[in-house]
């Protein structure tokens, strides 16, 4: 079969989607830092379309931080591939043609750095998972390894770092203005950023600090779609539809949503006329997905791994779980919020149950359940908080960290356990020393440590403990049916 790219894209079946003219010249640029799957299927997608209004073009930089998987997989394509949008009413396969390029970070950094900052350059995008922030409690960790390595002149490898090295150049140049947006599951996702970025500034010099409080605007975003890892036959699926080989496709589910604060410092695409919301409240749209969707994919992810289930709909489709996700949606997590104006919360709470029941975009429980100790915090401790500030019993939010409790048993004990996280020794350790017992208190000490729920700990740990001795004694089906889950 041929490879898909420029020179083969006309042979291309009638499935392939191609919405815009391949563009020789954009007139601006989006560099976006930690290019995986879900900004291919997500942000890009938005900017494909948003290329289908006016005139300008938009192209994407992509730049990644570790793995050479994605630029190997598309260099050959130049840089074209199918985002393929799957349910139970069918599937689709799309052209995605605005990336331009994508650069390593380790390979050449520099590049990076003048990419960040070309006058073509108007907007940073961001997604490098919750851990790429160097953060803790919402400040710069100047404690993290890669930091201090950066600090001391090491080579540039974190997102904070990178980020700042550009605009460093970007002030030097004269270059002006920038937007940067960051699309990570994290509360205020902007701000933090911001203050992170500042904070490292000022370590660096003061003249660049002030430089980004007059030229930089950090957005905050509520992203929302869910994108598995791509899979061998995922790819040769789509190849065979589209009639060219794509070593690059993503498979999505249809839905998607896009929540930007409105606070652009530059020209932006038309992401709008794509279907993304510009408002001036994102903190309302973050909180309420990062609660009923992530809070609740993570305690079907932990409960899949109790099972020993692979995917994510195969957990949501067993009853008990599915009727405790339902209650915990409704009766926790939408009541430990203020739902934003003009959102129905229970179709709300329906769509996501029924998304996560999608069995066409097969998600591993195993890669949701990757670094709870950092998603947590904001899913489940955060509504805890709000909960017990509202006197409402935080009975599912409790039942949920009982279960990650128990799930990460499995994890430090299972040799073939795909769950990964930053505290993976901590996580062992703790488990090590208490040897047949159930170490609550220090595991939740973990999560506690973060800045969400201050002073709690104490307040949930006695009832945590006590869903784990029936966790254990009754197995979590059981369980979950001897309190009414049936
Ligand atoms: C998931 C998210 O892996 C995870 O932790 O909860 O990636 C989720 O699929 C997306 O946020 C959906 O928008």
């Amino acid at each position: 079969m041929k490879l898909l790219n420029k020179s083969s894209l006309a042979e291309a079946t009638e499935a392939l989607v191609v919405q815009n003219p391949l563009r020789t010249t954009p007139q601006y640029r989006i560099v976006h830092l930690g290019i995986g799957n879900f900004h291919r299927a997500h942000q890009a997608v938005f900017t494909e379309h948003a290329n289908g209004y006016g005139d300008i073009g938009w192209s994407i930089v992509g730049v990644s931080f570790n793995s050479s998987r994605v630029r190997d997989a598309l260099f050959e394509q130049d840089y074209l591939y199918t985002v393929s949008e799957r349910d139970t009413s069918g599937q689709n396969y799309q052209l995605i043609s605005c990336l331009e390029k994508v650069l390593l970070l380790p390979e050449d950094p520099g590049a990076v750095f003048e990419s960040i900052a070309d006058p073509a350059t108007q907007v940073v995008t961001i997604t490098v998972t919750e851990k790429g922030y160097c953060q803790k409690s919402g400040v710069l960790d100047t404690n993290h390894e890669s930091i201090q390595q950066e600090l001391n002149g090491g080579s540039v490898s974190t997102m904070p770092g990178a980020l700042l090295q550009g605009l460093k150049l970007r002030m030097e140049q004269g270059h002006g203005a920038l937007t940067v947006i960051s699309c990570d599951n994290l509360p205020s996702n902007g701000s933090v950023l911001e203050r992170v970025v500042l904070e490292y500034a000022e370590l660096l010099c003061s003249d660049l600090k002030s430089w980004i409080q007059d030229n930089v605007s950090f957005c905050s975003t509520m992203v929302d779609r869910i994108v598995p890892a791509s899979t061998p036959e995922g790819n040769e699926e789509i190849s065979n539809k589209i009639g060219l080989l794509d070593n690059g496709a993503v498979l999505c589910e249809p839905f998607k949503q896009w929540v930007i604060e409105r606070k652009f410092a530059t020209p932006i695409p038309a992401w709008d006329e794509a279907g993304a919301t510009f408002t001036d409240d994102v903190e309302s749209f973050e909180k309420l997905k990062l609660r009923v969707l992530n809070g609740c994919h993570s305690l079907i992810a932990y409960s899949g791994i109790l099972l020993r289930d692979t995917y994510i709909h195969e957990t949501v489709s067993r009853p008990q779980i599915r009727a405790l996700v339902k209650a915990i949606m409704i009766h926790e997590m939408a009541r430990s919020l203020v739902v934003p104006e003009g959102v129905d919360v229970e179709g709300y709470c329906s769509l996501i149950l029924s998304r996560f029941e999608n069995k066409y975009v097969p998600y591993l429980n195993s890669q949701v359940g990757t670094d709870g100790t950092l998603k947590l915090p904001q899913r489940i401790l955060a509504p805890i908080s709000d909960l017990l500030d509202r006197s409402i019993e935080p009975r599912l939010t409790a039942l949920t960290l009982g279960i990650w409790v128990l799930a990460m048993r499995v994890a430090v004990n299972d040799s073939d356990s795909k769950v990964k996280d930053p505290n993976l020794e901590a996580l062992t350790s703790i488990y090590q020393d208490a040897n047949t017992g159930i170490p609550v208190k220090a595991l939740l000490a973990l999560l506690f440590s973060s800045e969400f729920a201050p002073g709690r700990q104490e307040q949930i740990e006695q009832r945590v403990s006590e869903y784990c001795a029936g966790l254990s004694e009754k197995g979590l089906i059981g369980y979950l049916e001897s309190i009414g889950y049936k």
